[in-house]
């Protein structure tokens, strides 16, 4: 019995030494940087825009009344050597119990100048929208499939919300070194329905103006420093370790 005992014990401590390893945390949400590429008024997600086909109301026109998880702050880009994050920050992260939303942002005028080549899209969940949040790329202009994206929600310390749409660099001509995000435009559209049968993003929560260019910026590898070989130690050292001599070598 001793022995079994003795073996139960064994393999209790080899169980918990070869426990599972632990549960991968979650990655920190994103630092707004000093330098965005948009910048939007809080307090003006009330449908006071042109709701994308030229109605003569300006946009960004601040109300008493406005929408909070529709409401953008920011928009800018980070990219890494794999991959390229678009962030929208907003009001208040989703989801809304209002509705589920589309956000999304274009840029890369190309041939389709008028709202650009590639349409950067998320649709997060909410009451209106019975389907799986998704995020994507749309190349209006190549015409190629859309590419399935990353989408991250984040909410920072001030309880203020970001949108995260990630893509691989690799998925796009204009993510390759030195390319260029070009005349970025955002919107937040209400996203009403299924998976399957669309959603329709239908109408403009809030819009914004023309934004800044982002240029890809892939890191060079940082080179090592030489050590300096030979060089003696100086006289106040010296001194020190050798224990008050006044003798200079
Ligand atoms: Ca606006
Ligand atoms: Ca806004």
């Amino acid at each position: 019995m001793i022995a079994r005992r003795t073996l139960g014990l064994v393999l209790t401590v080899g169980l918990i030494g070869i426990a599972p390893a632990e549960a991968q945390e979650e990655p920190p949400p994103p630092e707004v940087p000093a330098v965005v590429q948009i910048e939007d008024p809080a307090g003006d997600s009330n449908y006071l825009n042109s709701q994308g086909v030229g109605l003569p109301f300006g946009g960004d026109q601040t109300t008493p009344a406005d929408l909070t998880v529709s409401d953008i702050l920011k928009v800018w880009w980070t990219n890494d050597a794999e991959t390229i994050s678009a962030h929208f920050q907003t009001e208040a992260p989703p989801p809304s119990s209002n509705a589920a939303y589309l956000f999304r942002v274009f840029t890369n005028p190309g041939t389709d100048a008028e709202d650009g080549c590639l349409w950067w899209e998320a649709v997060v969940e909410g009451p209106t929208f019975q389907g799986d949040p998704f995020a994507r790329l749309r190349d209006m202009c190549a015409e190629t499939d859309p590419v399935e994206g990353t989408l991250t929600i984040s909410t920072l310390e001030d309880e203020t919300g970001v949108i995260t749409i990630t893509l691989p660099r690799e998925s796009n001509a204009a993510f390759a070194a030195g390319g260029t995000i070009v005349a970025p435009i955002a919107e937040v559209r209400n996203a009403t329905g299924a998976t399957g049968a669309g959603p329709v993003t239908a109408p403009v929560a809030d819009d914004t103006k023309v934004g800044t260019d982002y240029t890809i910026v892939d890191e060079t590898k940082k080179k090592k420093k030489k050590k300096k070989k030979g060089k003696p130690k100086s006289a106040a050292s010296l001194v020190l370790l050798t224990g008050g001599s006044f003798r200079v070598l």
